[in-house]
């Protein structure tokens, strides 16, 4: 290992000299949450009592063995991971990984079946976040919040309300708040004679969901749009402009949107929304991800794309008034070093934000010297970056460089083989 220090101390020379404070950087970056899902563990498997397959247009391929089958392993494999990634994290949580003894179906869910998840969490001092599991069940083959058939919609807006529910006796175990978000895959194959019945469909079961339990507590409530799913390519109910209007019209303070990476078209980014959004919202629920040609939630990569969502949140000011969540699922490579990589990358691309002379920049803008403004942002691509995030993980005692790896490699001969 070299002189993780002295690289540091020379970065820091470099960063001063644009009136970067490195240290205070580090310091934003390492308190900043990052809410760690645990779906990547199972391939978004979950341990209710009846196997039903992942459904819902989404896919984790690859057949990688050592995935989680309880919830003990998967709080294990968990843990493993997050040996390896710095800064503040929270566990993001499905309906569908509740513990029970016997089959309970999701309209029957209490905060009684996530009592091992929030005792853990509590061990841990972490925050829980929540989702609803709208998918991967018989009733939701057709539709859920927004299908025509009463008994089907009742059966989904109950897990609605029982979820809010849930998130607030995390919200009182942890003493942080619980973020929620819904998404659901309804769509349709081919483009429908009727688009908006099904839109006005999933509008009252929102409605009704948060009327309901309008008594909640710490509740966030993210709403998730995508624009289509494997099987459901012509129609999304829930796309990005009833998502959006239905936040924007519900205008609560706890109802937001949730931008996920993977879920626009391939040549429009999320980096490109997110000063657009916040010109009418004060918060926003991020999943990262990274989509190849589609959804496929691969694992979150150091790439153009997350470095520059995390510019422009550090650039608006936004930074903290994100909630930043991963969503991928990778069942090819074992699944900690997904987890591991993915965070890493997460967190990697916050600091590689926050140390940029974003001050600089904007005072070279408003003074209409955009030709510096050029320059100025170009010449930071290639600053001592990785000094820094070096010296972070160290400090962080999260393992520098490749250092993680040996000892995940051990952990797969060790327990993820002998399952
Ligand atoms: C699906 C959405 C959703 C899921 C998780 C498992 O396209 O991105 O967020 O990935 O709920
Ligand atoms: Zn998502």
């Amino acid at each position: 290992m070299y002189d993780v220090k002295k690289g540091y101390e020379l970065a820091k020379e470099y960063y001063a000299q644009y009136g970067i404070d490195v240290d205070r950087m580090l310091e934003i970056c390492d308190a900043t949450p990052i809410s760690m899902h645990c779906w990547q563990g199972d391939d978004v498997a979950g341990f209710e009592k009846k196997e039903s397959g992942l459904t819902g247009g989404i896919q984790a391929t690859g057949n990688y063995p050592g995935a989680a089958k309880t919830a003990q392993q998967l709080r294990a494999d968990i843990e493993k991971a997050m040996e390896f990634i710095p800064g503040t994290l929270k566990v993001n949580i499905h309906a569908n990984y509740l513990e029970a003894d016997t089959f309970v179906d999701r309209n029957e869910i209490e905060p009684k079946h996530f009592a091992g998840w929030a005792d853990w969490a509590c061990e841990k001092g972490i925050g829980l976040d929540f989702n609803p599991t709208y998918f991967s069940h018989p009733k939701s083959e057709k539709a859920t919040l927004s299908s025509s058939d009463e008994d089907i919609r009742a059966f989904w807006v109950e897990h609605g309300k029982r979820c809010r529910r849930i998130g607030q006796y995390f919200y009182e175990r942890t003493g942080k708040p619980c973020v929620i978000n819904h998404w659901t895959p309804d769509g349709d194959k081919e483009f429908p004679i009727d688009t908006l019945t099904p839109r006005l469909q999933l509008k009252k079961s929102y409605d009704e969901i948060f009327e309901a339990t309008k008594d909640v507590k710490g509740v966030i409530d993210g709403i998730e749009s995508k624009v289509f799913g494997i099987g459901v390519e012509s129609f999304t109910a829930g796309s990005h402009e009833f998502c959006m209007g239905y936040v924007m019209k519900a205008n609560k303070d706890h109802i937001i949107m949730t931008l996920d990476t993977g879920h626009y078209h391939p040549t429009e980014v999320v980096s490109a929304k997110l000063g657009a959004i916040y010109a009418f919202c004060d918060s926003v629920l991020l999943h990262v991800s990274r989509p190849i040609r589609w959804d496929s939630d691969h694992v979150v990569a150091f790439d153009d794309e997350t470095k520059t969502i995390m510019e422009e949140l550090v650039r608006l000011g936004k930074l903290d008034k994100t909630y930043i969540a991963t969503d991928f699922f990778d069942a090819s490579i074992n699944r900690i070093v997904a987890w591991v990589t993915g965070l890493r990358n997460t967190r990697k691309a916050m600091l590689y934000a926050l140390l940029q002379p974003a001050e600089m920049m904007k005072k070279l803008e408003a003074e209409g010297d955009v030709s510096a403004r050029l320059a100025v942002s170009q010449e930071f691509k290639a600053a001592p970056f990785a000094l820094v995030w070096d010296y972070y993980c160290q400090k962080s005692g999260k393992g520098v460089g490749l250092e993680w790896l040996e000892d995940v490699k051990k952990y797969e001969k060790d327990v993820l083989l002998k399952r």
